[in-house]
């Protein structure tokens, strides 16, 4: 099986319910993502929280990558701060204690569970973080970070077959005020053509965002021949991760990507108030678009 399992509790100005950590908790399909509450703008005052991460199997162990993007109180982390534990309780050995504005290493755990825990006090306050788990693989390493103003990004391997059970993401940092356009120039990952109602690429997939992943706006998610194409970011950081089953290749993508200055349009773009459905917005972006070229602005 590849489900995991995320328990979360946050508690304002009170005491963590600390017997309940292993019961309820919800399953996740692969690997996912958990914020300070508020992530990346500023977390409330007097906040703790405790989540306890199982991965699938029990002989797994778990990766956590801290997003560069780290801001907690730095006071010797007295008053905010995260900590990691080996093991699924605040018995098990604490592996770093955290605050500042330098995002921790790459943390694995020896066992199957891990549990991350961020306390707040009642003034000054950062963004937070954000944490990215997965299984511990010792297979290829494909995560990278470009912040190259142009670059090629592209499944391992590319032309040839990509691998099973890749879990990788790939992050584009530009300058503030820049943009970020992706085009992609050829696309070919597992198709799902059978996918139940609310499903969609469930075997091997690539998902998109205009930001942090899982946090951003959520561009797409892409598999099959069905390439993103052109894909814009306005915020400056563009995400993608690349997750993979444990049957049936295909080559994968490889896209070029290049930082340009923010043109006139899309900064009337980021300020335009739209609806939260991102095909609506791209209809209503485009019409925007032509009533701004219509009336000559
Ligand atoms: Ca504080
Ligand atoms: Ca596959």
């Amino acid at each position: 099986g590849d489900k995991w399992v995320q328990h979360h509790f946050c508690v304002t100005d009170g005491f963590l319910p600390y017997d309940d950590h292993q019961t309820g908790g919800h399953t996740i399909n692969s690997a996912d993502y958990l914020t300070s509450p508020g992530y990346p703008g500023a977390y409330p005052p007097s906040q703790q929280c405790v989540w306890v991460i199982t991965a699938p199997e029990p002989g797994q162990k778990i990766l956590i990558n801290f997003n560069p993007h780290f801001d907690l109180e730095d006071r010797d982390c007295k008053y905010d701060y995260v900590e990691v534990y080996n093991g699924g309780d605040e018995m098990s050995p604490m592996l770093g204690k955290f605050c500042g504005k330098i995002a921790p290493s790459p943390i694995i755990s020896s066992g199957s569970q891990l549990l991350i825990k961020f306390v707040s006090d009642y003034e000054t306050h950062g963004a937070g973080f954000s944490v990215r788990y997965e299984v511990f693989k010792t297979g290829p390493e494909c995560s990278r970070n470009f912040t190259a103003p142009r670059g090629v990004i592209k499944t391992p391997g590319f032309p040839e077959k990509y691998p099973n059970n890749l879990d990788c993401t790939f992050m584009i940092f530009a300058p503030k005020m820049s943009e970020i356009v992706v085009e992609f120039d050829s696309f070919d990952m597992e198709p799902d053509t059978t996918p139940p109602p609310g499903a969609l690429c469930r075997y091997d997939w690539l998902e998109i965002w205009d930001g942090f992943p899982a946090v951003g706006p959520h561009i797409g998610r892409y598999c099959g021949q069905t390439s993103p194409g052109r894909v814009i970011s306005y915020t400056g950081i563009l995400s993608m991760t690349i997750t993979t089953d444990n049957a049936i290749a295909k080559e994968g993508f490889s896209a070029n990507y290049t930082v340009r200055e923010r043109s006139l349009f899309s900064v009337l773009h980021v300020f335009v108030c739209f609806p939260s459905s991102s095909s609506d917005y791209r209809l209503h972006s485009k019409s925007i678009h032509r009533q701004i070229r219509d009336s000559n602005f």
